[in-house]
């Protein structure tokens, strides 16, 4: 059986897509939450071989240490889902905190990278692999008091273009999804835990769940082994671009 490693698999997304996966992969569960991976690690045993492991892709040292204590077994990653990524705030370039702006730098591009770096001599090793990297539309198309997350997700977007022209030789494909709005932790990890200014951001249209991103992950991951979907835009049905939705109320 296939191994696959998920990053920020404690809450939507990547949650999602372990759940999805545990069909026909073992699972190395990340996360920074330990509480949450076992948790997890319970419900997906009874389906799949797991292997937890907890660390910050923030910190440099945690993820190479983490990737590198793992048994010799597990060491054979066939597919990385960079799924670890968040917003934090929503404002304008010059109303925004400056650790905000950081963190998004932090997690979702540095944070992608130290994973990939850390992960990737191993799936060399076994000449052949799957990295996914979970971008967004907003590394597409910039929007107003966004511009660093969609700046950390345009790396995203340049980050995987690369890769794939780099791993081109090495049987390693290289996936990019891309999802606009979907319902998760994500608008209250952006606005603080303000649940109802999250909320609002799915109002008045049926937004896309986790779910829906994960089937797509899984769609890329389980192709035969010719075939590389190269990137993938998700929208719910009431979205026609990054910012113009068609609302109810
Ligand atoms: C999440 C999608 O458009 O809300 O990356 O930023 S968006």
């Amino acid at each position: 059986m296939k191994t696959a490693f998920i990053t920020g698999t404690t809450s939507g997304i990547g949650k999602a897509t372990a759940q999805i996966l545990a069909s026909n992969y073992r699972l190395i569960l990340c996360g920074r939450r330990a509480d949450k991976l076992v948790e997890l690690q319970k419900e997906l045993e009874e389906i799949t071989e797991i292997y937890p492991l907890v660390f910050d892709v923030r910190n440099k040292v945690e993820v190479f240490d983490a990737v590198n204590s793992l048994p010799e077994k597990w060491k054979a990653i066939d597919v990385l889902v960079n799924n670890a990524g968040n917003a934090h705030g929503l404002s304008s370039f010059q109303e925004a905190d400056l650790n905000d702006l950081e963190a998004m730098i932090d997690i979702n591009v540095k944070g992608l990278i130290y994973v990939t770096k850390a992960v990737l001599p191993y799936m060399l090793k076994q000449n052949g692999g799957h990295i996914v990297n979970l971008s967004s539309i907003a590394g597409k198309e910039t929007y107003a008091n966004g511009a660093v997350y969609c700046a950390s997700k345009a790396a995203v977007e340049s980050i995987s273009k690369g890769l794939r022209l780099d791993l081109l030789h090495s049987g390693i494909k290289v996936t990019n999804i891309a999802p606009g709005a979907v319902e998760t932790e994500f608008s209250v990890v952006r606005f603080k835990g303000d649940k109802q200014r999250a909320s609002k951001v799915y109002e008045g249209y049926e937004p896309l769940i986790a779910q829906d991103i994960a089937q797509a992950i899984a769609y890329a991951v389980n192709q035969p082994e010719y075939v590389q979907i190269a990137d993938v835009t998700i929208f719910p049905k009431a979205q026609g671009n990054g910012t113009t939705f068609v609302k109810k109320i």
